[in-house]
């Protein structure tokens, strides 16, 4: 297989690929659809951004209030693209989250009221009350829970899509995501090079946001750019603007329909800056401030707003009626999870909740 890279710059609406030869040779420009996102589409994914942010809001204001125990980490300037991430999956594919992927797990399918039930530790959250904050999934669902040591979700996920290749199913396909820094991992190298060995329909989504914790890019990695990675495995590469709605959802929607439809495996490297701290204990104040102000620092939700507006798919008046009813679905959410009890050490199962099947040896018709 020839190594590709095409390096997908999306500016606004429109988009242009660049086809690049190789590292050393002059990158030949070519023009593709300049279609934007469908206006519903657009709504979708700019509604679950608003939501996501509620309940991050929600979230840092009950950490700071002393509600939440362990770290908070948030997304805030990444959920244009994380949304976009999960927004074109459907039954039967894989999604493995990231701790910025709050609006990711939203779009595909998770609640807020799990959400806040598993912050808060309720009994009643798809983790029990038992397992902290981003660790939750439901993997029977394709949801995989978050695996903390960075990299290390890229082969699970691409084992996941292999154990379903043997099985015999087609046409899906499974993202996951990973940071700036986590691309140095020894997990990032071993599962992106499962994937392009056995071309699997695996979508890594980058999001770079120029630190890792406190480290800058520069002292990260080497490379000029982390697209130059793609070319390295021989898989495909995008590189898209991850402030900008509309240029996530074009460029997701190509990777992951690339990936279905027999690619092999996609790398999407996007530019953002993360707009909070590494979590809500990080002041953050190690950040280069001119960054802040430069197009990479933009907020993908103000400069979602001036998309749906110029393009006429929204009033103002629907973007405030929208997030008056994120804050209501937060705040119904918060209701419940609060009254809700924790678990009881008497009388819980401690089996850990992935291998409850398994105890006793006693498998289902379902396990099979
Ligand atoms: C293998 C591994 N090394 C170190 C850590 C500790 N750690 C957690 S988050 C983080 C920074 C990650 O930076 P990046 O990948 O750029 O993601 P970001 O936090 O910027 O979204 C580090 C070093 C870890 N979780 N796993
Ligand atoms: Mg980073």
């Amino acid at each position: 297989m020839q190594p590709r890279c095409r390096d997908l710059l999306c500016s606004g609406w429109g988009l242009r690929l660049i086809l690049k030869a190789s590292m050393v040779t002059a990158a030949k420009e070519t023009k593709v659809a300049q279609k934007s996102p469908d206006g519903d589409l657009m709504r979708r994914a700019f509604r679950n951004i608003l939501l996501a942010r509620a309940t991050e809001e929600k979230l840092a204001a009950l950490y700071r209030a002393g509600m939440i125990k362990g770290g908070v980490f948030l997304g805030k300037g990444q959920e244009a693209l994380s949304t976009a991430s999960s927004i074109f999956l459907k039954k039967g594919d894989i999604f493995g989250p990231l701790i910025r992927d709050q609006a990711g797990r939203i779009a595909f399918g998770d609640t807020i009221l799990d959400t806040l039930r598993t912050y808060l530790g309720s009994a009643s959250g798809p983790m029990r009350g038992r397992d902290g904050n981003v660790h939750r999934g439901r993997p029977r669902d394709g949801y995989y829970a978050m695996i903390s040591h960075l990299g290390s979700l890229i082969p699970v996920v691409a084992g996941g899509l292999y154990a379903k290749r043997m099985r015999g199913e087609t046409g899906m396909v499974g993202v996951t995501s990973i940071g700036d820094g986590g691309t140095s991992t020894g997990a990032f190298h071993e599962g992106v090079n499962l994937a392009a060995v056995e071309r699997l329909p695996l979508v890594v989504v980058i999001a770079n946001n120029q630190y890792a914790y406190s480290t800058p890019n520069h002292r990260e990695f080497a490379c000029a750019d982390l697209l130059d990675k793609a070319a390295g495995y021989g898989i495909a590469g995008f590189k898209c603007d991850g402030t900008d709605p509309a240029a996530c959802l074009e460029t997701l929607n190509m990777a992951v329909q690339a990936a279905r439809t027999g690619g092999g495996p996609q790398l999407v490297v996007a530019t953002l800056l993360r707009l909070v701290g590494h979590a809500e204990h990080d002041d953050a104040s190690y950040v280069d401030p001119n960054l802040r102000k430069t197009k990479v620092g933009r907020d993908c939700l103000d400069v979602g707003t001036t998309q749906l507006l110029e393009a006429g798919l929204a009033t103002a008046e629907d973007i405030a009626g929208w997030t008056k009813q994120a804050q209501a679905e937060v705040e119904d959410a918060l209701n419940t999870a609060q009254r809700e009890r924790g678990p009881d050490p008497n009388s819980e199962d401690w089996t850990a909740i992935s291998t409850t099947r398994l105890v006793d040896g006693h498998y289902t018709a379902e396990d099979e």
